[in-house]
């Protein structure tokens, strides 16, 4: 029966490119195109391509293991799940439920997202709870929530790109990071579109611009504002749709008017006329887009800075009509879904709020519980990592390793260590997993089935493909089993179907409605775009709702149905560069790597592709420095001190620095990063902080 080719998704990005998988007869399964799924047609990462490889036993966890002496060893499943029930049980008792944690993450399955919130809500009745997905997208939807009302990363599909005018692709280096979407730009290209990129570096990506604007870091900000200025003075707004579509204008126009062009070429050090120049690009074609990664949001200000940019997009007349918008590139393989189900400090299943007293009474329903049981909002996630061994006295972590990709990680690491226990679910031994007195070797991608939703807001269907090696059991068996031994029989299935079909009724009527979605729509379709709310009984269409490719296109998702304008002012980094610290530190990724290595560093092609961490320095800076190409150098920031040998580059600006952060050990770029949190989404500052580099002397 698990011999055919089985078409599903790649584990990995937030592009889930589809991919068929057939079991090999000798042992190992084999990834092959598929070309019926519209976004990749057929194109893979070399990420993608070497998915399979991380399934083998060899490179995996495949039993149980518990801390004993010291020292990790194998025990069996029951012994282990008494374990875990047995300490967070004797926590609770002592301290109270909120001195257990959960920190989840935006690669688990919708299923297993939703199961994990409602673990934490009803099992263990904490409200310390959160996700690597505040370290993600978090001020892009704190932003896409304010202006529109919704957050859904793309309010539209990716194939809408090739036919718009202009796209500005701020903080994404996607030629990268999703590499078959590079496709959608260069035909954009083709057809006479033009292509903007905003980064500090020259990277694949900026390379296939048409403009490339290299600000320092964290200023996009003033950028965006800046652009609006020209937008205002160029007399290039679209008064009619202001006045019909969005509020709050008059405010935002304002405070751009403050940010005189010259003000923000020295801010930024993009010059006036590069300014002029993409405010002409961005403004002649009919339709235009803005879309946002990580550069602009990972900073203390990111959801000010989304909203400037989401300002330019709303004075320009550039939101809710077709082949225009403002999107985010969300970057995790369920890093849409991840944010809506339920394992965000502040939320309940749907994208409903947890201080909603409706969304309360609804999920406590379906939940058979009372709602007044249900815990409040609890700490972000750098918060939550922050608490460890004071507040939050145990952990389970599922999805996740802060280990290396947590911002000051080196203090992450000594809170981890400092919990009176901790229970790490995962497929290997990550870092974090290390740290565990208990770690419980669970199923993976091809060996279950469950939904996850792309970056465009398409829900997709994830299928079993191969048998799980013997000993290795699913995150909903561990939920099932632990909320068993905690004295909560049911509720907790260990059937990913039996779980979608209640996620659905409690996602229903909330803003990620998922109702009318089963999982044979999910196969028959290729993916089903959110909202897609279950028709009544007796409505024409028997097919049920269409779902919903393009958003907002009638009216934004506010009570009045008009986008809001943020009015926003420049500001300074939490860091900024001097005398000691005279650099600024950013960090990213690197297409063969994907985050905190924990999967990609077990392939051996990866592997020699990116073998190791580095530190790209202009050669104006490297000759100040004396450091040549090689050469081991410290970054030293605030929090500590990271060695990896220099890459001389003239891809980079003069006052920066960048390391990619997938790496542990002496080179782990999360040892200098600073935990400033923006006030609102709570997103760290992984993008900007100040630094100073020595050199170590010539390699060996
Ligand atoms: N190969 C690979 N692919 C991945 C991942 C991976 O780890 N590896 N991770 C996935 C995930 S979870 C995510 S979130 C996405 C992330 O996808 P991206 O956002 O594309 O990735 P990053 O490399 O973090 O950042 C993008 C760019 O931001 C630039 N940048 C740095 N500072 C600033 C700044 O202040 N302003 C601006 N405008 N730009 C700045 C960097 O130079 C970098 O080129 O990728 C997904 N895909
Ligand atoms: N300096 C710096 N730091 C960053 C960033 C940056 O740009 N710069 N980016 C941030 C971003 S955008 C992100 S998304 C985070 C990501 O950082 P992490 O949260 O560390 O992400 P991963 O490395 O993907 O960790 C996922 C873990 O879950 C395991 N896993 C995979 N599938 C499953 C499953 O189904 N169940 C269970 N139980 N485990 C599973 C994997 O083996 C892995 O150990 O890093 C952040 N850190
Ligand atoms: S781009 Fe992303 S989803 Fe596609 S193959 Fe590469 S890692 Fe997988
Ligand atoms: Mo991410």
């Amino acid at each position: 029966m698990e011999s055919a080719a089985t078409p599903t998704h790649c584990p990995y990005c937030a592009l889930q490119c589809g991919m068929n998988l057939t079991p090999l007869p000798q042992g190992g399964v084999e990834v092959t195109e598929r070309a019926d799924f519209p976004v990749n047609r057929g194109a893979l990462c070399g990420k993608g391509r070497t998915a399979a490889q991380v399934l083998s036993p060899e490179v995996r966890l495949t039993v149980p293991l518990v801390r004993e002496g010291g020292r990790l060893v194998e025990a069996g499943w029951p012994e282990a799940l008494d374990r875990i029930a047995g300490r967070l049980g004797a926590v609770r008792e002592r301290y109270g439920p909120d001195a257990l944690g959960v920190f989840g993450g935006g690669g688990l399955t919708n299923e297993k997202a939703y199961a994990l919130g409602k673990f934490a809500r009803v099992v263990l009745g904490t409200s310390q709870i959160d996700y690597n997905g505040r370290f993600c997208m978090s001020s892009a939807a704190a932003a896409g929530t304010k202006a529109f009302g919704l957050d859904r990363g793309l309010p539209f599909p990716l194939e809408d790109v090739p036919r718009t005018g202009c796209v500005i692709l701020v903080g994404s280096n996607l030629a990268e990071t999703m590499p078959p979407s590079l496709r959608f730009f260069t035909e954009l290209r083709e057809n006479g579109g033009t292509l903007i990129v905003v980064d500090p570096r020259r990277t694949r990506t900026a390379e296939q611009a048409d403009l490339h604007l290299a600000p320092r870091p964290g200023t996009d900000l003033a950028l965006a504002l800046g652009l609006l200025h020209l937008v205002v003075a160029e007399g290039r707004t679209d008064e009619e749709y202001i006045r019909e579509r969005t509020t709050g204008w008059e405010e935002a126009r304002a405070a751009a008017m403050a940010h005189w062009p010259e003000y923000v070429e020295r801010i930024t050090g993009v010059s006036v006329p590069e300014l002029r120049e993409a405010v002409r690009m961005f403004c002649e074609p009919e339709a235009a887009m803005v879309l946002t990664a990580r550069g602009p949001e990972q900073q203390s200000k990111g959801t000010d800075t989304v909203g400037a940019w989401i300002n330019l997009c709303l004075a320009t007349g550039r939101a809710g009509r077709p082949l225009s918008g403002y999107g985010c590139l969300t970057g995790q393989g369920n890093g849409q879904g991840g944010r809506e189900h339920g394992q965000k400090a502040d939320q309940l299943p749907g994208y409903r709020k947890l201080d909603d007293p409706e969304a309360r009474r609804h999920v406590a329903g379906v939940w058979g519980v009372d709602p007044d049981s249900l815990p409040g909002p609890g700490r972000s996630a750098y918060e939550l990592l922050d608490a460890l061994g004071t507040d939050v006295r145990a952990l389970l972590l599922m999805g996740s390793n802060p280990v290396v990709s947590a911002p000051r990680a080196a203090h992450v690491e000594e809170r981890l260590r400092s919990l009176d226990f901790l229970a790490v679910a995962d497929v290997v031994l990550s870092e974090t997993a290390r740290l565990a007195d208990v770690v419980l070797p669970v199923t993976q991608w091809a060996e279950e089935t469950g939904t996850t939703t792309s970056l465009e807001g398409r829900v997709l269907l994830r299928r079993r493909a191969v048998a799980p090696p013997p000993g290795v059991r699913s995150d909903l068996y561990v939920l099932h089993e632990l909320a068993d031994r905690l004295g909560v029989e049911k509720g907790f299935p260990t059937d990913p179907e039996e779980v979608f079909g209640e996620l659905r009724r409690a996602s229903a009527g909330g803003p990620a409605d998922y109702s009318g979605l089963t999982y044979g729509r999910l196969a028959r379709e290729n993916g089903v775009f959110w909202p897609c709310p279950e028709e009544p009984e007796g409505s024409p269409g028997a097919g049920g709702h269409p779902g919903t490719p393009r958003l907002f296109l009638d009216r934004f998702a506010t009570d009045d149905g008009r986008a809001r304008f943020v009015a926003v002012a420049h500001r300074e980094s939490a860091e900024e560069p001097d005398a000691e610290y005279p650099l600024l530190l950013t960090t990213g990724r690197v297409v063969a790597q994907y985050q905190s290595g924990a999967q990609t560093r077990r392939v051996a092609e990866l592997n020699a592709a990116a073998p190791g961490p580095f530190v790209e320095l202009h050669p104006r800076l490297a000759a100040r420095l004396g450091a040549a190409d090689g050469d081991p150098v410290a970054v030293v920031s605030r929090r500590g001190r990271a060695v990896a040998p220099a890459r001389i580059t003239g891809a980079i600006r003069a006052d920066t620095v960048f390391m990619p952060f997938h790496w542990p050990g002496e080179g782990r770029a999360n040892t200098l990063t600073n935990p400033a949190l923006d006030p609102t989404s709570r997103m760290p500052e992984f993008k900007s902080c100040a630094v100073r580099v020595e050199v170590l002397g010539p390699a060996e």
